[in-house]
């Protein structure tokens, strides 16, 4: 259980090789380090455990039998992202699907369609070819609103576009997609694409143009009913029905990117999502190859999911201390995230304030400055204090931006009842939830909240015999699937903000 080191996959696998077709590897994830050898030779390496990655065999695979050997590494290293702690559990191995991908030998390697920055009407972005080796035709299509358009590429393949488009605009309450097709020479892939706008004005987020009030929740990648990381869309679908069973119209996919397949979900579901790469608590700030391994991750992050409505957010960080070295790092990561993509909203999740009077708590982390939107992680009630001391205690901040409580919450255990004083009761966590919800009532600027969380989880942090058992039970839904009290309480709650501000 408590294992850590390599594990060995190894496969036998028949091949009908053609001319003209380029053959890849396409590897969801592997957790953490992975090394990949076809027929005998080593094709390459990857690290990071929550990000796709593709390597191409077109020269290494035969035809007929095939030998494919994996060796995934997942123990844990000082200069890795994330490092030594975490409060999740190290699962190892080939955590999501391995694919063998056929394309032509000039194909379409990714595309990037979003509405133009501050238009409903325009849609922008571009599609980059692999292969070619003079200027091609690419075809964007959109049947249903009678779209067809035609660009050439330059001589690295690459395209850029902008073209009018009546559209009806995907939101929560009616996440509308599209089909869209690209066509280019002998391939043609078709996707489901959704088109808003996000934005921010003073400590307001606009959806398009609206103000959108994020109910939110946070999630770990973890399967209900039977531990693991999730290996089917049906057990994706249970958490975000769940979450949707709250009242919520928002998700933080805490503390790495989840399966693509959830996001997708969440595309066609109308489930906003706050996206997040695991630079979490602390790492080597001051090491470059660190620096470059969060990069990467944040890339492949964005590049999965750069056509997804449901994705606002992309998270840099969760609970970093505020050091001047990691500062810079993040400073760095935000740069980067905005050359990738400038039609989201950067956000962080930060814990450290300092008092600004009585009861009053202000978070000026200098992180803020790089960020659209404020994320804050608090436990009073919790890590510190009483549940009701919440009620008197006020939040500000001096940067004039959204703030989403991105984490509050407390332990309990589905089925232990007793006094709301007693920890690890649903009647304390219900205590808890009751408390943060007045203060955050008082909270001006607050413009979402994403509690921890909906369903507990594993984490080798968590020992208490009979109460932890290995488990962080901070969820407002047990691991058998049960809702505690405080889920109901939230409910109400959200059920409350819905009908009075229907975004
Ligand atoms: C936090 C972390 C989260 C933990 C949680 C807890 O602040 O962001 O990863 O699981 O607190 O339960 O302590």
């Amino acid at each position: 259980m408590f294992y850590e080191g390599p594990v060995w996959y190894q496969r036998y696998f028949s091949y009908h090789k053609r001319a003209q077709v380029r053959t890849f590897l396409h590897f969801a994830a592997a957790n953490y380090l992975a090394r990949v050898y076809l027929n005998g030779e080593k094709i390459g390496e990857h690290e990071g455990g929550f990000t796709p990655f593709v390597l191409e065999v077109t020269s290494n695979v035969r035809d007929g039998q095939n030998n494919i050997v994996v060796e995934v590494n997942n123990v844990r290293r000082p200069d890795a992202v994330p490092a030594l702690s975490t409060d999740w559990w190290n699962y190892g191995g080939l955590t999501r699907s391995v694919d063998l991908v056929d394309v032509p030998d000039v194909f379409v390697q990714d595309y990037f369609l979003q509405l133009a920055k501050g238009s409903a009407d325009q849609i922008a972005g571009w599609v980059q070819l692999d292969g070619a080796s003079q200027p091609q035709t690419v075809s964007i299509e959109i049947p249903e609103l009678g779209l067809k358009k035609s660009v050439s590429t330059d001589a690295n393949g690459h395209a850029e576009f902008r073209f009018p488009a009546k559209l009806t605009l995907w939101s929560p309450e009616a996440p509308k997609l599209y089909r869209v097709v690209i066509s280019s020479g002998r391939e043609t892939v078709e996707e489901q694409i959704g088109f808003r706008t996000i934005e921010t004005r003073g400590t307001q987020i606009l959806l398009n143009w609206k103000p959108v009030f994020l109910r939110g929740i946070s999630l770990h990648e973890e399967a209900p009913f039977r531990g693991g990381r999730i290996v089917s869309e049906d057990e994706d679908r249970t958490l975000l029905e769940w979450a949707k069973e709250l009242g919520c119209n928002f998700v933080r996919l805490a503390h790495y990117p989840h399966n693509e397949a959830m996001v997708r979900l969440a595309d066609r579901m109308g489930l906003l999502v706050w996206e997040e790469v695991p630079v979490y608590w602390d790492i080597a700030w001051q090491n470059r190859s660190t620096l470059e391994n969060a990069k990467a991750q944040l890339r492949d992050t964005i590049t999965r999911d750069h056509d997804r409505a449901s994705v606002i957010l992309w998270s840099l960080s969760n609970e970093t201390p505020p050091v001047p070295a990691r500062t810079e790092f993040l400073r760095t990561l935000a740069d980067y995230a905005r050359s990738l993509d400038s039609t989201r909203l950067l956000t962080s999740a930060m814990n450290h304030t300092q008092p600004a009077g009585p009861n009053t708590r202000s978070l000026d982390d200098p992180l803020g400055q790089y960020l659209d939107v404020l994320g804050l992680n608090e436990y009073v009630g919790w890590y510190e204090r009483r549940p009701e001391d919440a009620d008197a205690i006020r939040w500000t901040s001096s940067y004039q931006k959204p703030l989403i409580v991105s984490e509050f919450g407390a332990g309990a255990v589905y089925g232990k009842h007793g006094e709301a004083q007693t920890r690890f009761t649903e009647e304390y966590q219900a205590r808890v939830f009751e408390h943060q919800i007045n203060m955050l009532r008082q909270v001006p600027s607050l413009a979402g909240m994403s509690p921890w969380l909906l369903m507990d989880f594993r984490s080798p942090r968590r020992p208490l015999v009979g109460i932890q058992d290995f488990h962080n039970r901070k969820g407002l839904i047990s691991d058998g699937g049960r809702r505690k009290q405080a889920f109901y309480v939230l409910q109400r709650f959200y059920g409350e903000l819905a009908n009075s501000n229907p975004h």
